[in-house]
């Protein structure tokens, strides 16, 4: 990979925006070590001044690199987890043949059959020297900066000790295990930037393993900070390392789904000798995170049965049916601490799932989900025993007035642990819409300190989402995300709205667009009414036309009366004596 200045100058190829000359760019800014570069997106505005954003797009927007899917990322990381000494390359194992060997065609062609296995570079599994914790929590209790810790601390312009005392605190998660060097390091956790992660994953007759790979670039383009990949069916390793192997960001995965798969879909034929396999196949693949369900007992399981929609959570009904099954005890609550060991000797980081989140707002807060969060208390602390990152899933589906207590809550009784919440859905009236109403509930609990939220699209409850839901889902909820930074106060998060106000106010089109979370749509709704190239610089938009604009109106009042109370006043008596003369209509009729 070539350096590239984050001042040159450069068009754009990812976002096809190249024949419009975008005043945006993708830079890099270099930490302490030249191998260390955090990427921006450097928006450059008509008035001279830069704007530097938040990046996740990973180097598919880097001008003039060619990015091939057949190869893979450059393993960013690996000199960092080589020099840390700490790791093994692990040849005990046997090779593992491919999950089914069955080749997949791409309805809409393209990279047509896929070889079963993965062609880039061969890569051996490392993991901690003699199982030791290799975790990012280990090193930051024991006081050290490692290069992921400064490399997120330079994208959260915050400083490296800040970093590392909210990792060693449990208070933060930085998910990156040894097997996955592709990724450029982020950190989870409610001192920072909100995260939001977008879920993908081929269902039985669907997706091809070339259209989850575009998800994954596509999703991370539109802002996702992590991506959890839920393939069920077939070819589902083999997905995963193409995933993998191609994605800047954190992978996360539900090993039980996968488990499931092995036992031919039958839930009680589930052990822990099968799941743990999963586990170590996954880890070695370079899987960052892990949903496990270990909070759903045996005993929970009745409190559910007078609920209006039972158990949602896929994980859940699994675990419950399991433990309906043989009457015992969860098999990942009984072996919750050999997983721990596991987990800490390739850094890979516990989501510990909500497999009893309430699935409609009848069922919002009630016994079963409570008993089910203070048991993810009971695990958070002993994963961090064994020196595990770890946060904690949460809801679901709950009304606004429902919603703080869950955050209340998670955070007294997991210690702080980052809460990564599912929405939450605040109303059950809009499927269609679930973005929206999740959209609501997310802002509201990221803004009370939920770190990460997970997306929610237009599809939900009602089938796959497709290309054009993962960048509805994404942007709603960089939406979310973002309302709830500028809430908490986090530094420099309104610049980036101050920025856009100023070019709005002082309609500088061009630099509205390049400023805007979804630039091709709104450049779009704006051409629609108004195609012509002099209207990026008219002093009105479409909506209100040229005479009723309020912001030309404020601008005018300014020009023509200098700006006292006093005058400022006279000016506005005096447009609305012209407001009301034209027919009080604050919506004209489109103009040509
Ligand atoms: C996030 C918070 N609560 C649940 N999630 C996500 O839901 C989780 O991270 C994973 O992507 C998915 C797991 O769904 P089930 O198996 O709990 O339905
Ligand atoms: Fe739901």
């Amino acid at each position: 990979m070539t350096v590239q200045d984050a001042r040159t100058p450069a068009v754009d190829q990812a976002t096809g925006h190249g024949e419009r000359k975008p005043g945006w760019h993708k830079g890099y800014v270099e930490g302490s070590r030249p191998d260390l570069r955090v990427p921006v997106r450097q928006v450059h505005l008509t008035n001279g001044a830069d704007v530097t954003l938040y990046d996740t797009s990973g180097p598919y927007t880097d001008p003039g690199i060619e990015t091939d899917v057949r190869r893979g990322l450059a393993p960013l990381r690996e000199n960092w987890i080589i020099g840390r000494g700490d790791t093994e390359e692990y040849t005990g194992r046997p090779v593992r043949p491919e999950d089914d060997g069955i080749k997949h065609t791409s309805p809409r062609g393209g990279l047509k059959n896929l070889d079963a296995v993965f062609p880039g570079r061969p890569r051996q599994p490392r993991r901690g020297r003699e199982g030791r914790p290799v975790t990012q929590l280990a090193y930051a209790r024991r006081g050290e900066i490692t290069p992921e810790m400064e490399y997120v601390a330079i994208r959260e312009n915050v400083s490296p000790e800040v970093v590392r005392e909210e990792i060693a605190a449990g208070r933060a998660v930085l998910p990156a295990n040894v097997n996955h060097p592709e990724i450029e390091p982020m950190i989870i956790g409610k001192r920072f930037l909100v995260k939001v992660n977008a879920n993908i994953g081929n269902s039985a007759v669907t997706s091809s393993i070339e259209e989850e790979v575009e998800k994954m670039t596509w999703a991370t383009r539109w802002g996702a900070d992590t991506v959890m990949d839920l393939s069920t069916g077939r070819n589902i390793h083999t997905t995963r390392e193409w995933v993998l192997r191609n994605s800047p960001v954190p992978i996360g995965t539900v090993p039980l789904y996968q488990a499931l798969e092995k036992v031919d879909g039958k839930a009680e034929e589930l052990n822990w000798e099968v799941y743990k396999d999963t586990v170590i196949e996954q880890a070695e693949q370079g899987v960052d995170y892990m949903t496990v369900h270990a909070g759903v007992l045996l005993r929970y399981v009745p409190l559910t049965a007078r609920r209006k929609t039972g158990i949602v959570s896929r994980g859940g009904s699994i675990m419950a049916a399991w433990c309906l099954a043989h009457h015992k005890e969860s098999f990942l609550y009984e072996n919750f601490e050999e997983l721990c060991e596991i987990l800490a000797a390739y850094d890979v980081t516990y989501s510990l799932g909500d497999g009893l989140r309430p699935g409609s707002i009848a069922d919002a807060n009630d016994e079963a989900q409570f008993a089910e969060l203070n048991t993810l208390g009971e695990l958070n602390r002993i994963a961090k025993s064994f020196q595990v990152q770890t946060m904690i899933e949460g809801p679901g589906h709950v009304p606004m007035h429902k919603i703080k207590e869950n955050i209340d809550l998670q955070q007294e009784i997991c210690e702080e642990a980052p809460f990564y919440t599912l929405g939450p859905l605040t109303t059950d009236v809009a499927p269609a819409y679930d973005h929206i109403t999740s959209g609501i509930g997310a802002a509201m609990i990221a803004w009370w300190g939920t770190a990460m939220l997970c997306y929610v699209t237009p599809k939900e409850h009602l089938g796959l989402p497709n290309r054009d839901d993962v960048k509805t889902g994404v942007i709603t909820y960089k939406i979310a995300a973002h309302a709830a930074d500028l809430a908490k106060g986090h530094p420099g998060a309104q610049e980036w709205d101050d920025a856009l106000s100023d070019a709005r106010f002082e309609f500088r089109w061009e630099d509205q667009f390049n400023l805007a979370l979804d630039p091709d749509t709104a450049r779009e709704f704006h051409d629609e009414t108004l195609p012509a190239e002099p209207a990026k610089t008219a002093h009105f938009c479409s909506m209100c036309g040229p005479k009723f604009c309020s912001m030309k109106i404020s601008q005018d009042i300014r020009r023509q009366h200098g700006g006292s109370q006093q005058e400022i006043e006279d000016g506005m008596n005096e447009k609305s004596k012209e407001f009301a003369a034209a027919g009080n209509r604050v919506y004209l009729p489109l103009a040509e």
